[in-house]
């Protein structure tokens, strides 16, 4: 019996080639926002990175993108930061949900501004909901697929910082993710497992994005 939400299989050399040739080309920072008002012209679709604080979601965007600085890790992203690929598509990055080492206030204002980016952005195609490989899924990552869920955002789970864990953590962490996964309507059907240092899934996941239909 095939388990529930596998682990995404490895597309065939055709789709590699695809994300490949997506990420090849030059993408660039285009802008931080901070209000709805200030989202670009929704002329495009777009992918976003979403997650807990520190989960890995700007290191993530930089290993796809292959440019170490693009999206500023290890610094927390306040912003809703937007970034281009290719021509004909936007790759999101957001502030982390949950704990962040920054004043309550602060994080509310951004908590609210990503709520109502994952409710109302008529042009995003597809959330990249982002699981550290070491915790699984949380509450509050509960919460946002939920939220998912009521807006009809198709929602992928993105393990991260695989090479943090062994194999049989990795499995048991995989098993929780799967049970939770179960439970939300908007869920794709299959995970991706990832290690932005250790450049694992990133062949993938620029497939995955390539080849939205
Ligand atoms: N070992 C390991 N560390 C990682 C990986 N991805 C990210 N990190 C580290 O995790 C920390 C947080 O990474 P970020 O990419 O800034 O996380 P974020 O989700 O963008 O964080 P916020 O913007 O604060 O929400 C950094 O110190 C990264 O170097 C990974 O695949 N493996
Ligand atoms: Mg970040």
């Amino acid at each position: 019996m095939q388990l529930p939400f596998p682990v995404y299989e490895e597309p065939d050399a055709q789709k590699i080639e695809q994300g490949r040739l997506l990420f090849a080309g030059e993408t660039d920072f285009v802008k931080g926002v901070v209000a709805m008002s200030g989202l670009p012209e929704a002329d495009r679709l777009e992918v976003c990175f979403a997650g807990r604080s520190n989960v890995g979601k700007s290191s993530l965007i930089n290993a796809i993108t292959g440019r170490k600085g693009l999206a500023r890790a290890s610094n927390t992203t306040q912003e809703i930061n937007y970034f281009t690929a290719g021509e004909e598509l936007y790759l999101v990055d957001l502030p982390g949900y949950g704990y962040a080492n920054a004043p309550l206030p602060v994080v509310e204002k951004w908590q609210r501004l990503l709520k109502q980016f994952l409710q109302g952005r008529q042009t995003l195609r597809r959330a990249f909901v982002l699981i550290d490989a070491r915790h699984g899924v949380k509450k509050v990552d509960d919460e946002i697929m939920s939220l998912l869920d009521s807006a009809a955002v198709t929602f992928q789970a993105v393990v991260t910082k695989a090479d943090k864990v062994k194999e049989v953590e990795r499995d048991q962490i995989l098993d929780q993710i799967r049970g939770a996964l179960a439970k939300h309507p908007a869920a794709y059907p299959e995970m991706i497992v990832t290690s932005s240092e250790k450049g694992w899934g990133i062949p993938t996941l620029r497939s995955v994005i390539a080849t939205l239909e």
